[in-house]
């Protein structure tokens, strides 16, 4: 098949999903075509069955708002007459789906036919989605796509209850490549360069942003420390960055913090961690805590969205309520206090991941692609 993809090209979980999709579709032996505004991330090898086309906004002085979403859809217009696309698979409903709609609608214009798959991710529902700003738009666009998918039941539960939707939703997990995450254990893992033997490694991987709720990654991991020898490794960049920076400080924990920025190695730096910290207020799947997993990490999670489909209490790791930094320290000290406890549940985490084995999720993918062309 000759498949668009759209999505956001930055370290956004949706954006890495999306991604790696197109990868793996690649390899499946299906063309895929990148349309967005700058080269995805994790995109780092082009081929002759995976493109990148540009989506370009001038700028024109006039506009308070560059019109990014007219410029998609026109872009979506020349690319699938272009190279013959068969179907648009958009990742993050806003404003993606709705571009993807309006492009629809031109080329039937002329004849052509191109059926959208959209699948939502989260925060395109839960937190920016649901505003009544971009509520009657983002109903409108689900409603039009010809297939819809969502990443976790918790997600579909969450469309289905806050929006008017018509559509049937599919559920198809957010997956990981398992192969990627095999230097857990191996010689390259540079732990003796982060901490000393009897320190353990506590991680998080964010955005940075106040759903995340890092401020509570700090606390659990202050509460840690005073209890055993600990070191915290943040990865990401985000708003909430210098507030937490700050946080370290008075509490006295700044040269037991790392900050790495944005990272694409993250395998690099979980090969080496013990424990993964995810208090986030809201969450649809969390795909870093599944990344952590794959490598062999345990997670201390929130209980919030679909955490619990991923991360399962007891076996990798432990969920609490939102905001409940004691119960998560608590949790945390159980399992980094007892060596052969903390070798149980890295061995559950990485088998918990391997539910979400690319080579069982993407034929999900693949088998919507056919029904909905059939459809056609
Ligand atoms: O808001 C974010 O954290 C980023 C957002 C995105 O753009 O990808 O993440 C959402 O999609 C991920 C991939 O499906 C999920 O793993 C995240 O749980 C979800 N984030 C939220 O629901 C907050």
């Amino acid at each position: 098949m000759k498949i668009g993809i759209v999505c956001y090209p930055t370290f956004g979980g949706s954006g890495v999903v999306a991604t790696e999709l197109g990868l793996e579709l690649s390899k499946r032996g299906h063309e895929i075509h990148f349309i967005t505004y700058n080269q995805p991330v994790r995109l780092d090898l082009l081929s002759h069955n995976v493109h990148y086309h540009e989506v370009t906004v001038p700028e024109y002085p006039l506009f308070h708002y560059q019109p990014y979403e007219l410029a998609l859809s026109s872009k979506l217009v020349d690319m699938v007459k272009l190279h013959k696309i068969e179907i648009l698979h958009v990742h993050y409903a806003i404003p993606h789906a709705y571009a993807a709609y309006m492009a629809k609608k031109m080329l039937q214009e002329e004849g052509i036919y191109v059926p959208i798959v959209t699948t939502l991710h989260g925060t395109d529902i839960t937190l920016v989605g649901s505003h009544p700003f971009y509520k009657p738009a983002v109903t409108f666009s689900i409603n039009k796509s010809d297939a819809v998918t969502a990443v976790s039941q918790s997600l579909k539960d969450d469309t289905l209850r806050l929006f008017d939707i018509k559509k049937d939703i599919h559920v198809v997990p957010n997956f990981i490549d398992l192969e990627k995450y095999k230097t857990h254990g191996m010689p390259d893992c540079q732990r003796g360069m982060m901490a000393k033997e009897n320190e353990k490694i506590i991680t998080h991987i964010s955005n940075l942003r106040p759903v995340k709720r890092v401020q509570d990654v700090i606390s659990v991991f202050y509460n840690i420390q005073k209890e055993l020898p600990a070191r915290l490794m943040f990865i990401g960049e985000g708003p909430e960055k210098e507030k937490i920076e700050q946080q370290c400080r008075d509490l006295g924990i700044a040269n037991k913090v790392v900050f790495f920025g944005k990272s694409n190695e993250i395998d690099k730096i979980l090969c080496f961690s013990d424990l993964f910290l995810l208090p986030s207020q809201t969450e649809s799947f969390g795909l870093a805590a599944l990344e952590a997993m794959a490598s062999g990490v345990p997670v201390i999670s929130s209980n919030s969205g679909g955490i619990p489909e991923v991360n399962i209490h007891g076996v990798s790791g432990f969920l609490s309520n939102v905001g409940d930094v004691v119960d998560m320290t608590k949790n945390a000290l159980e399992v980094l206090r007892d060596d052969n406890l903390l070798k149980t549940f890295k061995d559950n985490a990485r088998k918990e991941a391997l539910k979400f084995d690319l080579h069982n999720i993407v034929p999900k993918y693949e088998a919507i692609y056919m029904d909905t062309l059939s459809k056609c």
